[in-house]
């Protein structure tokens, strides 16, 4: 059984832990991609969701899915002209990627701490436990990707996620989550507000 403790309370119901939140800071919203490598490696895959439930995010949606190059193309635009940008299109689109939004009351800089530096080879030296110095492979390969701002996140979120409403999520489910108990299921490896039965479509 996965156990889920962010607060001063933690109980459990069976399959699942409950959890108590209480935190007068919003949560806030980033979007994390496993990218091809790691997603093509089950164990890997694992290590890096874990890395997710142990630094204490909650997980808001998650979806599996590949990528075509177009979408990657408008993706990485701000990217476009260079030099790494065709070699990094054609690998977001060679496989499965899996998508998350994740919510954290500093969800965004948190993610980035967590993935470590963008170059392998650096996050080899200055932070070998980060997830990029543990799994990357080169610097387009470099296991995961995050949103570097509140804006990006919003946008990147709309594309992976386009039914999700932002705003209805703040109004509905972020307020439950904050003020708990919230669940973790192990099988749709996602966290909701007990009681809720887990997010509908928004
Ligand atoms: P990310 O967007 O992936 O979360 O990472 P980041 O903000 O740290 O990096 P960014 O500058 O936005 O670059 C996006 C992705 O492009 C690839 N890249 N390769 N020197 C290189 O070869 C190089 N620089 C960037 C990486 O895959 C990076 O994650
Ligand atoms: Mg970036």
């Amino acid at each position: 059984m996965r156990m889920y403790n962010r607060g001063s309370e933690l109980r459990s119901t069976g399959r699942e832990m409950t959890s108590i939140l209480r935190s007068p800071q919003a949560l806030q919203l980033t979007l994390a991609l496993i990218k091809p490598d790691a997603v093509a490696h089950p164990l890997i895959l694992e290590a890096v969701h874990q890395q997710i439930l142990s630094n204490k995010f909650l997980i808001v949606r998650m979806r599996e899915l590949l990528w075509r190059k177009e979408d990657c193309q408008k993706f990485y635009q701000e990217h476009e002209g260079r030099f790494f940008y065709q070699r990094l299109v054609e690998f977001m689109a060679s496989g499965p990627i899996r998508a998350y939004i994740l919510a954290h009351k500093d969800a965004i800089q948190l993610w980035r701490t967590v993935m470590g530096p963008t170059r392998v080879f650096r996050a080899r030296h200055v932070a070998p436990d980060s997830i990029r110095g543990s799994f990357g492979l080169t610097d387009t390969r470099n296991t995961t990707h995050g949103s570097d701002s509140v804006v990006s996140a919003s946008r990147e979120i709309a594309a992976f996620f386009p039914d999700f409403s932002e705003q209805r999520w703040y109004e509905e489910e972020e307020p439950q989550l904050r003020c708990g108990p919230v669940r973790y299921n192990p099988e749709g490896g996602i966290h909701f507000a007990a009681g809720t039965g887990g997010p509908g479509p928004t």
